[in-house]
């Protein structure tokens, strides 16, 4: 795609997903059709999140002396944060901080709420909107300073090993999500320079646009014990000692809809997995003078049979040409559209198109139609995801030398570089192209692309958002 960039901004627009003429950078309005999308994304979260976790909700504001007391945490978010300093007239005793994140909304909670080792694991999430100062160019969905839509999760274990299984559970979890979205991603364990500020580690996953530069789509973080000690989080042990848990913590934001959106859209507008479609298939009666209502109740007639079977269907019976309607139902990234015209009532069957690759098949009216409609909609997805896949494998190449990674990268690639694990030599690379290390796709043997010592790693280079 030339202008991805482009493309993107329009499609938000035209598709009526965000206003982002709202007055202040980085700050957006969710429209109806946007909304909608993001309940039906938010919906499958949640379901995938409630088989282990509790939802809870915390308070928006921080207290200085809270968010102060991770020095590293603190250090990462501090140019990042907004403040509350006044209630009215009058100037606050202690400033307050606008949540970028909640550990430490969260940790002092926690210190009250565990006592003893039955208390524990702790797996609680919440969805909410956080603020970032971003000071990157920021673009609706992909970096905003309010994020409408963070679903972040935290957990507490008494043993080290738990967090990291933990973390393990949070991949499989976040995998599945994806994999029912249609999105492809490669999970990288982040470069010690990049990790979340205050983590033991951190794995994230990533996405590629189509203007080849990859999207952190989510990420998954051990914190070992440093914010149970910098919060006096302690349990009882069975011995009767009292120690520090080990805690996690995990999230995904409004980037999840911005991919969803940029990798399966096209040329005539969105492309929609029918498990967020929130209409799933579009009647399109072809109306006739004498033959117009009894195209009319067919068309009901079908649309009652397919919403008791569970579907989101609705009729457009708005008096305009049909190829404006097809436009519309294009542009908006129906998945199905049934055509029903008096031919066709004639002979007891309607006409399916598919969004995803425009062909058209028919259908008797007299067969099984919704398990056929259902079976279409189970294609597109699995279609959708085959092709999202294709597209990211197809856009990674293995580089040997550094001269070619930066020209191979910015011709739309993710690189596969080989590299010794040393941070500063990592740091060089970076340096010298000017790209972003994602961190650890596998290991390997063999010497390191630029010191030449042996590799301990494989790592992904790119252009990041
Ligand atoms: C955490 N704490 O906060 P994370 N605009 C849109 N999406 C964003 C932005 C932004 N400005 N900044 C981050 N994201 C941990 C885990 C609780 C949950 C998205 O981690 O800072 C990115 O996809 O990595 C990011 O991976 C995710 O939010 C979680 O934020």
């Amino acid at each position: 795609m030339k202008n991805f960039s482009q493309w993107f901004h329009n499609i938000l627009e035209e598709a009526e997903i965000i206003d982002s003429r709202y007055p202040i950078k980085g700050m957006n309005v969710w429209l109806p059709k946007g909304f909608k999308i993001r309940k039906y994304v938010l919906r499958e979260l949640e379901r995938l999140m409630d088989e282990d976790h509790d939802e809870i909700l915390f308070p928006l504001l921080i207290p200085e002396t809270e968010l102060a007391k991770e020095g590293i945490h603190v250090k990462g978010f501090e140019e990042e944060v907004y403040w509350v300093t006044h209630g009215g007239m009058r100037e606050l005793n202690e400033k307050l901080a606008i949540r970028p994140t909640s550990e430490t909304a969260i940790y002092p909670m926690f210190a009250l709420w565990i006592r003893s080792h039955i208390d524990l694991p702790i797996k609680i999430y919440q969805t909410v909107n956080t603020m970032r100062y971003e000071t990157k160019h920021t673009r609706p969905l992909i970096r905003v300073r309010e994020i409408t839509t963070f679903t972040e999760s935290h957990t507490v274990h008494e043993k080290y090993d738990e967090a990291n299984d933990q973390v393990q559970e949070g991949i499989a979890i976040y995998k599945r999500f994806f994999d029912s979205l249609a999105i492809p991603y490669l999970i990288h364990d982040r470069p010690s320079w990049d990790k979340f500020p205050g983590a033991d580690y951190t794995f994230a996953f990533d996405t590629l646009m189509k203007d080849g530069k990859t999207l952190q789509i989510a990420t998954v973080h051990n914190l070992s014990d440093t914010f149970a000690k910098t919060f006096d989080i302690k349990y009882e042990a069975t011995d009767g000692s009292h120690k520090y848990p080990y805690q996690t913590c995990y999230g995904l934001s409004d980037r999840v809809i911005a991919s969803l959106i940029a990798i399966h859209g096209d040329e005539k507008g969105l492309v929609l997995p029918p498990l967020v479609a929130p209409i799933q298939i579009m009647i399109v009666p072809i109306v006739f003078k004498d033959k117009s209502e009894e195209i009319l109740s067919k068309a009901s007639e079908i649309k009652n049979i397919l919403e008791k079977d569970g579907f989101r269907v609705n009729i457009d019976n708005r008096d305009i040409r049909p190829g404006k309607k097809y436009y519309d139902w294009e542009l908006n990234g129906i998945p199905l559209r049934i055509d029903i015209g008096p031919r066709d009532l004639k002979d007891n069957k309607m006409i399916i198109t598919r969004r995803d690759t425009s062909t058209k098949e028919e259908c008797s009216l007299s067969e099984d139609f919704p398990s056929i409609l259902n079976s279409y909609l189970t294609e597109i997805n699995s279609n959708l995801k085959d092709k999202a896949w294709k597209f990211m494998r197809e856009h990674i190449s293995k580089i040997d030398s550094l001269d070619r990674i930066e020209k191979t990268v910015l011709n739309g690639n993710i690189g596969l570089i080989k590299w010794c694990g040393n941070d500063d030599c990592g740091k060089e690379i970076e340096e010298k192209t000017n790209l972003t290390i994602l961190g650890i796709q596998y290991r390997i043997d063999g010497d390191c692309i630029n010191c030449k010592r042996k590799a301990k790693h494989v790592i992904s280079i790119a252009k990041t958002y």
